[in-house]
């Protein structure tokens, strides 16, 4: 099995962490001819990473690739068996692709256009706290796992959450997870976290290389 990544990727990564909590027997490789190269998007029905390449097929979309992981490893599954657990995880996956990740989108655009629009910023500083502010009430269920234990949260969520901590900081929001301690805590115990950290410091350095510094 081979998994096509970029290290800034926080989709990609999720998979990175995986492979590396589970030991699990696959090759990371950059996209053959670089992300968005004609070869690539030609071997991929998205064209995007991460991709896992598995008996003669092409996997996409991160969360079909963690479930597939899943299932083809179990015994080095990171769900737990619960199915109402283990919904409670999708749930949380969807909710930061669907709803979280979209928050982070104009900030990332403002990043590449430099428009300077200060009111535009601060509002989309603030749908973006509106989101964690729902992810903090996901994290008081009681179907969250415990905030100090490694598992599947970490590979949904850690990647993502790089970016939301990182963004707003350069616009001057020094601390975004402020008003949500539950989030807080769970991000700095799972930034430290063996199976975690590794993936986190390949997204800077990929992120730095990405933006030229
Ligand atoms: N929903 C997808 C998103 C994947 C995605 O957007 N990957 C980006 C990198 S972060 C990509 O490959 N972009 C290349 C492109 O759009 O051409 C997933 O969960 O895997």
């Amino acid at each position: 099995m081979k998994l096509y990544s970029v290290p800034h990727s926080p989709y990609a990564s999720r998979i990175r962490i995986q492979i590396l909590a589970g030991k699990l027997p696959i090759e990371v490789a950059a996209p053959e001819g670089g992300l968005g190269s004609e070869s690539f998007k030609a071997m991929t029905p998205t064209g995007k990473v991460p991709a896992l390449e598995v008996d003669g097929s092409t996997l996409v979309e991160s969360a079909a690739i963690m479930e597939f992981l899943e299932e083809r490893f179990p015994e080095q599954a990171l769900m737990p068996t619960d199915p109402l657990q283990r919904a409670w995880l999708r749930s949380v996956g969807r909710f930061t692709d669907l709803d979280l990740a979209q928050a982070l989108f104009p900030l990332f655009l403002e990043l590449k256009l430099k428009s300077g629009d200060s009111e535009a910023i601060a509002k989309n500083l603030d749908a973006l706290k509106a989101r964690l502010a729902t992810l903090e009430k996901f994290l008081s269920q009681p179907l969250a796992p415990a905030l100090s234990e490694f598992g599947f949260l970490d590979c949904l969520l850690a990647p993502t959450l790089f970016y939301v901590v990182k963004v707003p900081a350069i616009f001057g929001e020094a601390d975004i997870l402020s008003a949500t301690p539950l989030l807080k805590q769970w991000w700095h115990a799972a930034a430290e976290r063996k199976q975690v950290a590794p993936v986190l410091d390949e997204m800077s350095a990929g992120l730095a290389a990405m933006m030229g510094s």
